[in-house]
């Protein structure tokens, strides 16, 4: 990938998409196609097929998806399974059609099976059953991995895609009925130390655990493999690294100072008990994550809420 190589990113408003832009950005690139989804709805079919065929970039990290956190994905299956196989279909058939040197989807950790052995290595890929509560994403990202692999061995294209961990960083969402764990906690610990409020609801048991990468560690990473990889494995991208929900909260009530109680409400589901990395394979590519979870919360928190 030159500078001047006209790189597509899908999805650059997103908190992945943002963060390669920004990535690339500082490292010189500076040929960038980029359409929001107003100028550009990429569920369609004939408008997604007419800007690839006028624009025909070089490159393309497809980014694009429809995301949330457990009740979201748990509440809105039929948009998360439509919406995403829609924008993956288009997004890399046409890639396919207009000879894209090279493509990088964005899959999750969520669609390893449920019950995966820990930490998860690539090959365990549909070995088992999927968490019900996000199975209709899964079902699509799987889809989205199995396109590439496919069009790599029918068409002899070179598209590669990578399996992140739970993510967080600036441009998260932060609704609290659509967001993830812990852009959410981030939000209710600190709204509550400014009400006063004597108690925080966390959602589930706190038992389950979760790995989490700072999104500017992903985007590094793949930008890292776009460069230096090429092959049919979903890379795992992650710290290596869980923590259990409790202790999360713990460290955001902590880091955000709020001194009242937490209170679980385990009417709201736990998801997948652990869903912990095996990352051997992109170790042994020659990365590594940087950003330690607490420092990367609380700069998000800095970021986010105190510098407004
Ligand atoms: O982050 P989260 O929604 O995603 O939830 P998943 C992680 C854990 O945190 C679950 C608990 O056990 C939640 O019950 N939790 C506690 C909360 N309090 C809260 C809260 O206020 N908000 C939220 N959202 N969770 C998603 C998948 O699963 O992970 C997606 O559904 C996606 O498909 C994403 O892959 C990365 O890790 O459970």
């Amino acid at each position: 990938m030159k500078l001047s190589s006209k790189i597509y990113i899908a999805g650059h408003n997103g908190m992945v998409g943002s963060a390669v832009l920004r990535y690339l950005k500082q490292k010189g690139y500076t040929n960038f196609i980029l359409k929001d989804s107003k100028e550009l709805d990429l569920t369609d079919q004939l408008k997604v097929a007419s800007f690839f065929e006028k624009e025909k970039p070089d490159y393309v990290f497809l980014a694009a998806a429809k995301v949330g956190g457990i009740e979201a994905n748990n509440t809105f299956r039929a948009q998360f399974l439509y919406e995403n196989l829609m924008i993956q279909n288009n997004v890399i058939h046409q890639s396919y059609l207009q000879k894209v040197k090279k493509l990088l989807f964005f899959a999750s950790s969520c669609i390893y099976p449920k019950f995966s052995p820990q930490p998860i290595k690539e090959d365990y890929l549909l070995t088992g059953l999927l968490e019900p509560t996000n199975e209709p994403y899964a079902i699509a990202k799987i889809a989205g991995v199995k396109m590439c692999e496919s069009y790599n061995k029918q068409y002899g294209c070179d598209f590669i895609s990578v399996m992140p961990t739970n993510l967080y960083g600036p441009n998260d969402n932060y609704d609290l009925k659509t967001s993830h764990v812990l852009p959410a906690l981030l939000r209710k610990f600190h709204e509550a130390k400014l009400q006063s409020s004597p108690s925080v609801e966390v959602w589930g048991t706190g038992m389950p655990k979760r790995e989490f990468l700072h999104v500017d560690d992903l985007a590094e990473a793949s930008v890292h493999l776009m460069k230096n990889y090429t092959g049919n494995v979903s890379v795992n991208v992650g710290t290596g690294e869980d923590i259990s929900i409790k202790n999360l909260a713990e460290l955001i009530k902590s880091i955000v100072g709020f001194k009242g109680e937490i209170v679980w409400n385990d009417s709201k589901p736990d998801g997948t008990p652990r869903k912990l990395l095996d990352v051997s394979l992109i170790q042994s590519l020659g990365w590594k994550h940087k950003i330690e979870l607490e420092d990367g919360i609380k700069a998000v928190y800095k970021n986010e809420f105190l510098e407004q």
